[in-house]
């Protein structure tokens, strides 16, 4: 079994119906993940310990998902000098989930957090197999597979509609 490159965090198992959608394109690209729960608010020592810790065990990049005051993607990447990909979740009290994309996006010169969009964990997933390709062949080559399937799939359909 290879170990984890990719640490998949999320503030709240009730943001795992969102996140899990990394861990399945991770899995797809044949890229090692783990995922738990970390919260920067409920459990902020495992925060420190979990950020501190990553980049000797082996990670190379940590997703971080949370929703509302989503401290979590931020801080972590306070705490570690690996990149930190931020997915914002709609939590069900948001506004519209503006406070999840502001939380994480605004982060002040010298900590980037790289956002996706709302809900978006799929693309937090190809974007850090990307970021992991860069130092692997194998993902790359999984990666353009991947590519070419999005291709093939635009293909079909314009030849659905008759075009
Ligand atoms: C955040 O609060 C979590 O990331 C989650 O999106 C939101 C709601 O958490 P729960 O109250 O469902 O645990 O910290």
């Amino acid at each position: 079994m290879n170990s984890p490159k990719v640490g998949i965090i999320m503030g709240s198992k009730s943001d795992l119906p969102v996140m899990q959608d990394a861990a399945d394109v991770l899995k797809e690209l044949g890229v090692a993940y783990e995922i738990s729960v970390v919260s920067a608010h409920r459990t902020p020592d495992l925060m420190f310990s979990y950020a501190r810790a990553a980049a000797d065990r082996g990670l190379k990049v940590i997703i971080a998902g949370a929703g509302g005051a989503a401290h979590l993607p931020g801080m972590v990447a306070s705490l570690t000098h690996l990149p930190v990909i931020g997915v914002p979740v709609k939590s069900s009290n948001s506004i519209d989930g503006w406070d999840s994309i502001l939380s994480i996006l605004q982060m002040p010169n010298g900590i980037p957090v790289a956002t996706v969009a709302l809900n978006a964990a799929k693309n937090a997933g190809i974007l850090a197999a990307q970021i992991i390709s860069t130092a692997d062949e194998h993902i790359v080559e999984n990666l353009k597979k991947f590519k070419t399937d999005l291709k093939e799939k635009v293909e079909a359909s314009a030849r659905e509609m008759g075009s």
